[in-house]
């Protein structure tokens, strides 16, 4: 008879708060013990020479979302949590999209039977309302919220997905209600459609045009607006995607009010510009997000965003599309004008060692910080903490080793997603995540998988703000 199912022995583990060298002990899925000289397990995991850390979670990723006509994305639940479990993440966060006219209910029926069964990493939904008519408002989300669906997201852009100032207010009431955190994506739609139509009429229907018809001062009217909504409902509030800093002085202001905001960024906003939008032939689709990567100034704002805690999430708005495909980026409309080209890049398996290469290794953010954006901070502020982001007894055992002196090129070829490219080829970073356990049970490591979809649907408590 063994104490323990695993021991981990000899690695340098860090949390949010503590970096220290101890070993870690695992039984039933859970942490049961971290000290010196455990001994007797079944299963003795070597970490020495490696930094043992809480499992990401990568709290906004989007699979199989329903996309337009004749659009589909590129991952599904199957190869996202693999390209995720690959990452060195052990939960992912994607989008449960409520189609007008759908009940909430009914869009979580159709979600649950694409995922359940079929992840590596465990997973948790937020609800995108694009619908809030009272019943949704006043008797789904309270239901929802009480078994656990404690966030939605609310979008200022887009036909079909963008809401009223006024169906934001409503939402926002119903939110604070039933004690859900509220997602915002912030971007003024009647100036993107303005800008497009004037720069379509123009003949200019390149890529690169995303970029320029979503400029900053759209997102950071939209990102003021949402957070004066909330204001005037007396709700907290989670601005995610912040590409640039006008946007980050909006939650700043707000903040010094006393407002309880919310902020995330991207590795998007990190290492790419809209340059790349611009890149020859109609190799800029392959950037086509919203917002778009702005400058290298912005990008400096976001690293100090990270510093100084404007952002307290950091996630990979994965949102994949294949490239050479009439149903993803090379779209028939697509081709003809931006406007069509499907919005989203893949990202989910390289937004850790991007931030741990270019974040920690550079000095910018230290070790225990790069826990918290990547994984503490996001089991805080969305109801799975003490469960879930960090590495202490009692929790489960979410624990990615990482070789930190791995050098690897970014390369389509090395990942595992849906997708037929990366926006990050060719990035080369120091530090890679080895081996991924999602409670106790390897999922995949020095390449392979090791286990078939053992990921588990998370219900979660309340989320941050609603203490
Ligand atoms: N918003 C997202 O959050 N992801 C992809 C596209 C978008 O507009
Ligand atoms: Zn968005
Ligand atoms: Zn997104």
């Amino acid at each position: 008879m063994t104490a323990f199912d695993t021991i981990i022995t000899g690695g340098t583990i860090a949390t949010a708060a503590d970096t220290f060298q101890a070993d870690i002990a695992i039984q039933g899925g859970r942490i049961v013990a971290i000290g010196e000289g455990l001994s007797g397990a079944a299963h003795t995991i070597d970490a020495r020479d490696r930094l043992v850390l809480p499992g990401g979670i990568d709290s906004h990723v989007h699979i199989s979302q329903p996309s337009g006509p004749r659009v589909v994305m590129a991952d599904d639940f199957n190869s996202a949590t693999r390209a995720a479990a690959f990452g060195g993440n052990t939960t992912v966060m994607p989008f449960c999209l409520q189609q007008s006219g759908q009940s909430l209910r009914d869009a979580l029926t159709w979600y649950h039977g694409l995922a359940d069964g079929n992840c590596h990493v465990d997973v948790s939904f937020h609800l995108i309302v694009t619908d809030p008519t009272p019943q949704v408002l006043g008797q789904e989300l309270p239901a929802l919220a009480a078994e656990g669906y404690t966030s939605i997201k609310l979008f200022m852009t887009y036909p079909g997905l963008r809401l009223s100032d006024r169906a934001i207010l409503d939402s926002l009431a119903a939110a604070k209600a039933a004690g859900t955190l509220v997602l915002v994506h912030a971007e003024n739609d009647d100036a993107i459609e303005y800008l497009r139509d004037t720069a379509e009429t123009a003949g200019d229907v390149a890529p690169k045009f995303h970029a320029s018809t979503r400029p900053i001062p759209v997102e950071r009217e939209a990102t003021h607006r949402a957070i004066t909504l909330a204001e005037i409902v007396d709700v907290p509030i989670m601005i995610v995607h912040v590409s640039n800093r006008e946007a980050m002085e909006e939650i700043d202001r707000a903040r010094r009010r006393g407002r309880t905001v919310f902020g995330e960024t991207c590795p998007q906003y990190l290492v790419l510009t809209a340059d790349d939008l611009d890149r020859t032939g109609f190799d800029g689709a392959k950037y086509v997000c919203s917002p778009p990567p702005r400058d290298t100034d912005s990008q400096a704002a976001c690293w100090e965003g990270l510093e100084r805690n404007v952002f307290d999430v950091f996630s990979s708005d994965h949102c994949p599309f294949r490239y050479e495909d009439p149903e993803g980026k090379k779209h028939p409309d697509g081709l003809k004008t931006f406007r069509a080209i499907p919005n989203g890049i893949p990202g989910v398996e390289t937004r850790l060692p991007i931030l741990f290469s270019e974040g920690v290794n550079r000095g910018r953010i230290d070790l225990n910080r790069f826990v918290a954006l990547t994984s503490t901070n996001h089991a805080k502020t969305y109801g799975l903490y003490p469960r879930k982001g960090t590495i202490a007894v009692g929790s489960h055992a979410d624990i990615v080793l990482w070789d930190p002196q791995r050098v690897q090129t970014i390369r389509q070829e090395n990942l595992h997603h849906g997708a037929d490219y990366t926006p990050f080829e060719g990035i080369t970073v120091t530090g890679w995540p080895v081996l991924t356990m999602v409670r106790g049970q390897i999922v995949c490591a020095n390449e392979t998988m090791t286990a078939e979809r053992t990921g588990q649907y998370l219900r979660r408590g309340r989320p941050a703000g609603y203490a």
